[in-house]
């Protein structure tokens, strides 16, 4: 018996990483009968198959328990999500952003962000004050958010303490660079970029499968495919406030207890004068305010 955690799933093959190497598995019929599918992250326990044709190859025999799982990469045991937006090419949607920290707030996965192709904003003055903006709204939120590029190794020591001794999901839409920053970090995985897609005219979305990659004992990073949008479907309008919690020193001050501060009077509301004096970023409240009137909204029907 093996334990390991599994890293790749494909065709109803699972991958499994153990101190003995890579193992090559199927899952047990008892999972299936019982309805349990083994997931990427998932902790396992295998035993190995002799096979005269196939080197290293096994059987999933026991499942570990999971600490929690993530939809959409369906993913099992994360510690953390690294968000990876780009701040240029392509330009970073902010609303987008915020969806995504919505939802890892809600499952209480915490999220470290990171704004890649620093080196397009480099020597532009005005371009680098966006830069300073976009850090100082995550900063203010309450993130870790950090500046980089991937045209050089300059930041590889930077991701790598935020990755110490964790599994996590590198996230973001499509063309970020989630699969060049895995090619500087872990110099073997060899995932397809942008560049290489195009010339095969596959445009967009050049990564098609989650695959979590170990950089180093207990370091696990999962490369996933790029999204384009989001939904956030479990929170609910009314509850949507406390996910921004730079709003937190002011909603407490409005006038009525009851407030939203949506249509309130800007006298009656306190969130909506810290916005007026700059103490809320305007970017975070139009946010808010989208996303409160499609949630409110969504529950009409
Ligand atoms: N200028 C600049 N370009 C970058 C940087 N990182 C990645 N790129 C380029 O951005 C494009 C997309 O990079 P990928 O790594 O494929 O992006 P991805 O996030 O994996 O995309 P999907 O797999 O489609 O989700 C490629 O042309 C990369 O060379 C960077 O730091 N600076
Ligand atoms: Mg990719
Ligand atoms: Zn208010």
């Amino acid at each position: 018996m093996l334990s390991g955690k599994i890293y790749k799933g494909i065709g109803g093959f699972y991958y499994v990483h153990t101190p003995e190497g890579d193992f090559e598995c199927k899952a047990r019929g008892i999972f299936r009968n019982r309805n349990e599918k083994p997931l990427v992250g998932d902790d396992v326990e295998i035993e190995e198959v002799m096979d005269s044709e196939k080197e290293r190859c096994g059987n999933i025999v026991r499942l570990m328990p999971r600490r929690n799982r993530m939809l959409r990469p369906e993913v099992a045991n994360v510690d953390q999500a690294v968000m990876l937006f780009s701040l240029k090419d392509p330009d970073p949607s902010l609303p987008l952003l915020d969806r995504f920290l919505i939802n890892m707030d809600e499952k209480g996965i915490p999220v470290v962000i990171l704004f890649n192709k620093l080196d397009l904003m480099e020597g532009d003055a005005d371009r680098m004050s966006f830069v300073s903006r976009v850090l100082s709204i995550y900063r203010q939120a309450g993130y870790t958010a950090i500046p980089i590029h991937t045209r050089s190794e300059k930041y590889v020591g930077d991701v790598m303490k935020i990755l110490e001794g964790k599994t996590s999901v590198l996230s973001g839409p499509s063309g970020t660079g989630k699969s060049s920053l895995l090619n500087i970090l872990c110099p073997g995985a060899g995932m397809a970029t942008g560049e290489l897609s195009r010339k095969i005219s596959r445009g967009k979305n050049t990564t098609r499968h989650s695959e979590l990659f170990c950089l180093d004992n207990d370091v696990y990073i999962l490369d996933t495919p790029g999204f384009t949008s989001l939904a956030v479907s479990d929170v609910s309008a009314d509850r949507l406030m406390y996910y921004y919690p730079e709003f937190e020193p002011y909603r407490t001050k409005c006038r009525y207890n009851t407030c939203l501060h949506i249509g309130e009077s800007l006298s009656d509301c306190a969130v909506k004068q810290a916005v007026r004096e700059g103490r809320i970023p305007e970017e975070r409240y139009r946010s808010y305010r989208g996303l409160y009137l499609e949630l409110r909204d969504l529950k009409q029907y």
